[in-house]
């Protein structure tokens, strides 16, 4: 198949998602165009011949206050599939891909492509529902031929939110697990913790959603109790007061804002505790990746995560902003070894099923389904 794979190209979910598939679809054959304002950052090293890559060109007319990127992106789209006879236009994350999508295809007026939508999280649960994006996001999400989502929580919430009378299929995020695997690194286990103290992650991108400054909350308890050291992944708009909070608590020597990397496996490898205080979370693919690194979670119950994580058995589930409950698992894990190594053992076995290899056949059989037409409406 000919695919164009659009997604934002930064360090999001969404966007490793899109390039993790897009570069797993290649290696079993298909040509893939990613669509996008940059390279997506997954796809750096990762050069075949049947990848390819289109910038989105973006003018900067004086007239123009705002980009307008939604046109210039439905544009490329035009042009791309002029010329490499697309099957498929998979747009992750709704805002504004599926609307460029929609857009191109009326331009080529081509009933072949098919426009494929992936919903992600926040285009559904935050910006989708505001009201200048909510009748144009139901009605791109509408229009497209096929839709998925990454969990059960976010389908009902787009059928209800929307009020959107139309079959999702729910395909979960994946993790490549013989990559994402906990490998012994003694040097950095050491530069880290270099009086044995017990390390505590978290990854994201340090928006208020992500409550970070929960997880610096919880880490000064927990040192309270435990010798440990936090390491935070990722950088955005709470970073700068995180830094402030774990000044004032007086912690922050014991605590590394190491900002966006671009590789983290060596890190989840001498990890022993993932910490994920979401208010909301579709899947949460970042916990995923601890979690094939054997690295159990202590995370929120909202929306999707509790279909990925076994409170009791690959971490423990509190509700959002319980931090004293979130500290107290958090000191019991790690003041037992052998019962956080029962968790990280239960944390890979419940990755495996979230394997590259099962999720992508999942996504191939539904290209399949909307290229045959298969009726998709409710
Ligand atoms: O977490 C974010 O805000 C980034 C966002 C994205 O689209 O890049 O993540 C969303 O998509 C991920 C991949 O499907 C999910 O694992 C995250 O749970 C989801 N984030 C939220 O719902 C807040």
């Amino acid at each position: 198949m000919n695919i164009g794979i659009t997604c934002y190209p930064t360090y999001g979910g969404s966007g490793v998602v899109a390039t993790e598939l897009g570069k797993a679809l290649a290696d079993k054959g298909h040509s893939i165009h990613f669509i996008s304002y940059a390279m997506p950052m997954r796809l750096g090293d990762a050069f075949r011949e049947n990848i390819m890559y289109h910038e989105v060109e973006m003018s900067n007319y004086p007239v123009f206050d705002f980009p307008l990127y939604t046109l210039a992106l439905a544009s490329k789209m035009v042009e791309v599939a002029s010329y490499e006879a697309i099957d498929i236009f998979h747009c992750h994350y709704a805002i504004p891909h599926a609307t460029s999508a929609y857009l191109a295809k009326q331009i080529l007026n081509d009933t072949r492509a098919k426009i494929i939508t992936t919903l992600h999280g926040t285009d559904i649960t935050l910006v989708g529902l505001e009201p200048s994006f909510l009748p144009v996001m139901k009605f791109s999400i509408e229009q497209s031929d096929g839709v998925t989502a990454v969990s059960r929580f976010l389908k009902e919430k787009t059928l209800t939110n929307y009020a959107i009378h139309k079959e999702i299929e729910v395909i979960p995020n994946f993790v490549d697990t013989n990559k994402y695997r906990r490998t012994a690194n003694a040097e950095l286990l050491s530069a880290c913790a270099p009086h044995g103290e017990k390390l505590l992650v978290h990854t994201s991108n340090f928006r208020p959603v992500k409550r970070v400054a929960d997880v610096i909350h919880i880490f000064h308890e927990v040192r309270k109790k435990v010798p440990a050291r936090l390491m935070l992944i990722g950088d955005g708009p709470d970073r700068s007061h995180c830094e402030m909070l774990a000044r004032d608590l007086g912690i922050a020597e014991h605590v590394k804002f190491l900002g966006k990397q671009a590789e983290i496996i060596n890190i989840l490898s001498i990890s022993d505790l993932f910490l994920m205080p979401s208010q909301s979370e579709s899947f949460g693919l970042s916990a995923l990746e601890a979690m094939a690194c054997e690295v159990p979670v202590i995370s929120t119950s909202v929306g999707g995560l509790h279909e990925l994580q076994l409170h009791g058995q690959t971490g423990y589930i509190a509700e959002i902003g319980d931090i004293d409950r979130m500290a107290r698992y958090a000191v019991e894990l790690l003041s037992n070894p052998s019962r956080h190594r029962t968790f990280a053992q239960a944390a890979r076995t419940r990755a495996l099923e979230f394997e590259l290899s099962r999720i992508v056949g999942q996504y191939e059989q539904y290209y399949q389904k909307i290229l045959s037409g298969a009726e998709v409406s409710a």
